[in-house]
């Protein structure tokens, strides 16, 4: 079945998404995600200058040559930028073959482990008191875990929490330019116990929570925050430090016995690997996007299940619907699977572009039956909302040193 077009699309709906779609010589098409969070169009530029050329004329049915023909045959293998493109057209192969098996994609994998994704939300406040009743609003919608993060008191946006309450930090505002933020570790450290002690106190401790670091604490400061934690009983606390040396892991995971969750900027199976092997971290946060599509990523699962470790894919909004059906996919198969996170259930903007029906029920997410990965894209509506530049913010310690965001 040979690969008649790629086409590759970036709209705005609410966010910027890059969304590949192969059409084959029969007209089946396949959809695949590359959306890379504030350098969305150097992937664009890598898919129509340098991949789509290769791929047409090609056998869609061979998704493991053609991605290892992508990899290793740039000569250059890593790097987000082309680890996204591959891993859009691995994507859209995959939802090509289901489509022709007239199967899901879980399907060709070895069927369903489970009968739902178990799923995590966010709560996110300016104040505890704010947090504590979006986490109520979480748990009555039958969310069954929870993603805590909160202003810290005398600082300027913190994580999780910028912009006010209207508009969320990852649904992009106005920012052709990179916004700045403050960061003090001290105020951090002293804050953020306390709003796992209050959440505990009010909600028990039946309800799963858990709070990413996003990188900003040195190792040992890291397993200073997992020993406070320890009475709050977490999922897991993602990210404390960045994850480019893996030994920052080695050191925290001797402090304290508060799980670890890594790994949404892994772009490879070598990224992971040294803390898989010594099993340093519990969950590994890899996207089937941002890990180079679903070919590499059941690899990964299958390697860190010898460890276990276990899987919780990256579902932030700046990956598309069709990364998140992908996800629904390769959570209900792989054996390892931990939880998903997932933002919800998507703006009108959003839902106008992605066609796709996922349901939560009692802490679970389902989807019906579909052949490939059940998403659809709507090209005319896609129309409608353009591509505008918009970067993550930066971040400052209080004397002016730019640290991780
Ligand atoms: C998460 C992530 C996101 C990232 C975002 C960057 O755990 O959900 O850390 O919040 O900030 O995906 O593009
Ligand atoms: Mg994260």
């Amino acid at each position: 079945m040979r690969i008649k077009d790629i086409k590759v699309f970036v709209c705005r709906p609410g966010r910027n998404f890059v969304t590949v779609k192969i059409i084959t010589e029969n007209d089946t098409y396949g959809l695949g995600d590359a959306t890379l969070n504030g350098r969305e169009m150097a992937v664009v530029a890598y898919l129509e200058q340098h991949i789509v050329p290769c791929l047409i004329g090609k056998d869609a049915h061979q998704i493991e040559d053609i991605w290892h023909y992508l990899y290793k045959g740039a000569y250059w293998q890593n790097g987000a930028v082309s680890i996204a493109a591959i891993g859009a057209i691995d994507m859209a192969l995959w939802d090509i073959k289901g489509k022709l098996a007239h199967m899901p994609v879980y399907q060709l994998l070895g069927g369903k482990s489970r009968k739902g994704v178990r799923v995590y939300g966010h709560a996110n406040g300016e104040t505890i008191e704010e947090v504590l009743k979006n986490l109520g609003t979480m748990i009555k919608k039958g969310y069954k875990a929870v993603r805590l993060q909160c202003t810290i008191p005398n600082t300027k946006g913190t994580y999780g929490t910028m912009e006010g309450k209207k508009n969320y930090y990852e649904l992009q505002g106005n920012r052709p330019l990179p916004p700045e933020q403050k960061w003090s570790t001290t105020k951090y450290m002293n804050f953020i116990p306390e709003l796992f002690k209050q959440a505990r106190e009010k909600f028990g401790y039946e309800i799963e929570l858990c709070h990413d670091v996003h990188s900003r604490l040195t190792p040992i400061e890291a397993s200073r925050l997992g020993k406070l934690l320890e009475p709050y009983k977490l999922l897991f606390i993602e990210d404390p430090v960045t994850t480019e040396n893996a030994e920052g892991y080695k050191i925290i995971r001797e402090h304290t016995n508060t799980p670890l969750a890594a790994g949404e900027k892994f772009n490879t199976l070598w990224d992971a690997k040294e803390m898989i092997q010594n099993q340093w971290i519990d969950y590994v946060r890899t996207a089937v996007t941002h890990g180079g599509g679903l070919t590499p990523l059941k690899k990964l699962a299958d390697f860190a299940s010898l460890y276990h470790v276990r899987m919780a894919p990256h579902g932030a909004p700046d990956l598309s619907p069709v990364c998140l059906m992908a996800h629904m996919h390769f959570n209900l198969w792989a054996p390892n699977f931990g939880v998903q996170e997932f933002i919800g259930f998507g703006t009108p903007e959003l839902n106008e572009v992605f066609h796709y029906k996922v349901e939560l029920k009692e802490g679970l997410l389902y989807m019906d039956d579909k052949p490939g990965w059940g998403v659809d894209f709507d090209e005319e509506a896609a129309k409608k909302y353009p591509y505008k530049r918009s970067y993550l913010p930066i971040n400052r310690l209080e004397d002016g040193t730019l640290w991780n965001w």
